[in-house]
């Protein structure tokens, strides 16, 4: 009798997520009482910076007291990002809740040796994901493959510094412990984490979605003045072994910084 009413329960819950998931995709929502863009050192308004939700297809600019609003229906986590002339590419990874309340957001003047590898969203994986993954709404970017690849040059100052390969934002990734944390709602499988690499060696395993993940670069690996190549390698759904179902994850704003 109880396994009965639990089970009803759980179909009354699921179908009354449904309907409020596709109730929210219906129209047009305003989010923007409050919404600003400052400059992280000086707390001063920029205008004219551009914030986008790329999966949205959404893109608006802050007016002359750095304020904006999101004209954007978006359900789950998306990546938010701001992009401004001499700042860093900022993101951040919201959701309705998060977009609810005024966001300050506070971007970095970049520095003389900062590298920008990609500003654009980027889509690793196959285009087959489980409506529970950590990507929870609807791609929009088409997947590349499941490995992004790009080379750029490091000079030689870098050697004597302390360098970071940094990723803005990551969101879709399944692993365990993504799923422990309850990142995302995937029951029955896990993928294993997706991994970077640096002129050819592995030097990290990305668990976990979020924002602003530094991952030190070794200095011996560093080929000054020449092209250094970074690629990061999605993970594979370890649970499908019939064919090969790469986990489907979004990453925004790679960048190299030195300190
Ligand atoms: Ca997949």
């Amino acid at each position: 009798m109880k396994k009965i009413i639990i089970l009803v329960l759980f179909i009354f819950v699921t179908t009354q997520t449904q309907i409020y998931a596709s109730a929210l995709t219906g129209g047009v929502s305003t989010i923007g009482a409050g919404n600003k863009v400052v400059d992280a050192r000086t707390n001063a308004p920029i205008a004219n910076a551009q914030v986008s939700l790329p999966k949205q297809g959404y893109s608006t600019k802050t007016d002359e007291n750095g304020n904006f609003m999101l004209e954007a229906h978006f359900v789950g986590d998306t990546i938010m990002a701001v992009q401004k002339d001499g700042y860093r590419p900022f993101s951040l990874t919201i959701n309705e809740e998060i977009a609810a309340k005024p966001m300050v957001l506070g971007i970095q003047k970049s520095n003389a040796t900062d590298v920008v590898i990609e500003s654009e969203m980027l889509h690793l994986g196959d285009n087959n994901f489980s409506a529970d993954s950590a990507n929870a709404g609807e791609f929009q970017v088409k997947a590349i493959g499941p490995f992004f690849t790009k080379a750029f040059k490091m000079s030689a100052n870098t050697l004597a510094k302390n360098n970071f390969l940094v990723i803005g934002s990551i969101i879709g990734i399944d692993t365990a412990m993504a799923r422990a944390m309850r990142q995302n709602a995937v029951r029955n499988s896990f993928s294993s984490p997706p991994e970077v690499y640096f002129n050819g060696t592995k030097i990290a395993e990305i668990q976990l979605n979020g924002d602003n993940q530094k991952i030190k670069l070794p200095n011996n690996l560093i080929r000054p003045n020449q092209p250094n190549e970074v690629t990061i390698a999605t993970g594979k759904n370890l649970m499908q072994r019939s064919y090969i179902d790469y986990d489907d994850i979004e990453l925004m704003n790679l960048s190299i910084q030195t300190e």
